[in-house]
C-alpha cells in the first residue's frame, strides 16, 4: 500500500506535467507559409524543408518575416540563437505587426556599439514603431531614436547581451492589453523580461527580426490560445518549492 502511494503519487506528477505541457503549445508554427518584409536586399531567410526552422544570413539593414496570420491573445514560444562568433548586433521579434509602419519590436544586442554617432546599447529593447519611421536604414532602430520610434521599455547592462552560439527559448503574450516577454537559456533562466499591461492593443502578424546581424536561426515555434498569465515564465524558485513540498507530501504519507 504504501510503496503503490509513492508509486502513484510520482506517476501522477509526470503525467500532470506532460498533459501541461501537451495543452500548453498546441499549434506548431509552419515557417513554409511566411514572407519577407522589408528591403528585398536587406534579408536572406531559409525556411526548411519541413517548415520547422528558418535562418537569416545577411548582416545589413533591418529585414523581417512574418506569418500570414494576424494574432491577438496569443502566446508564443520557440528557440533561436547566433550561429556564430562573428558580430555582436540585433536580433529579435516583431508582433501585431500591420505593415512597416505599425508594430511592436523586441530586440537583443550583443554588445553596446556607437554607430554613426548612435549608441546602440547592450541588452533589450520593447519599442513601438509607428508613422515615419525608418525601418529600412540603421538610422532609427541601431539607437531607437527618431520619428515614429517610442520606446516601451529597455533592459540593459554589461551582462545582458545574448551569447555566441547559445540557444535560447523566447516566450510572448500578446493580449488586448498586455506584452509578456521571458528570455530561457545560457546565463538567463526563465528570466521575465518585459511586462508591460494598460495597452491598446491591435491584432497583427507575428514574425522575426534582425538588423545587422547574419547566421540568426529560429526554430519550433508554437502559438496558442492565452489562458492565465499569458507569457509569463515560472520563477525557478517557485517550481523548485513546488516540487519540494510534493516530495515532502509524499515522504510524510508514506511514513504513516
Ligand atoms: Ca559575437
Ligand atoms: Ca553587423
Amino acid at each position: 500500500m504504501k510503496s503503490n502511494f509513492l508509486k502513484t503519487t510520482v506517476a501522477g506528477i509526470i503525467l500532470s506535467a506532460s498533459t501541461l505541457a501537451t495543452q500548453a503549445y498546441a499549434g506548431s508554427i509552419d515557417l513554409n507559409s511566411w514572407s519577407q518584409q522589408g528591403h528585398a536586399a536587406n534579408g536572406n531567410w531559409t525556411v526548411a524543408p519541413d517548415g520547422s526552422s528558418v535562418v537569416q544570413s545577411i548582416n545589413g539593414n533591418p529585414t523581417f518575416f512574418v506569418s500570414p496570420e494576424s494574432f491577438i491573445n496569443k502566446e508564443f514560444t520557440g528557440s533561436f540563437g547566433v550561429e556564430t562568433t562573428d558580430d555582436n548586433d540585433f536580433v529579435g521579434f516583431v508582433f501585431g505587426y500591420n505593415g512597416l509602419d505599425d508594430f511592436y519590436l523586441f530586440d537583443w544586442k550583443q554588445g553596446t556599439q556607437t554607430y554613426n554617432g548612435q549608441v546602440g546599447y547592450e541588452g533589450f529593447t520593447l519599442s513601438k514603431i509607428s508613422a515615419g519611421a525608418d525601418v529600412t536604414s540603421l538610422n532609427s532602430l541601431w539607437d531607437h531614436n527618431g520619428t515614429g520610434v517610442t520606446v516601451l521599455d529597455t533592459d540593459y547592462g554589461n551582462d545582458r547581451g545574448w551569447a555566441d552560439n547559445t540557444v535560447y527559448e523566447f516566450t510572448l503574450g500578446y493580449t488586448d492589453t498586455e506584452i509578456n516577454i521571458g528570455i530561457n537559456g545560457g546565463d538567463f533562466v526563465n528570466e521575465q523580461i518585459f511586462s508591460i499591461s494598460g495597452l491598446d492593443n491591435q491584432a497583427g502578424h507575428f514574425g522575426f527580426y534582425n538588423m545587422s546581424q547574419a547566421t540568426v536561426r529560429y526554430s519550433g515555434f508554437e502559438e496558442d490560445t492565452c489562458t492565465e498569465n499569458c507569457g509569463t515564465v515560472p520563477e525557478p524558485s517557485t517550481l523548485a518549492i513546488f516540487a519540494l513540498s510534493l516530495i515532502g507530501i509524499g515522504a510524510r504519507r508514506f511514513k504513516k
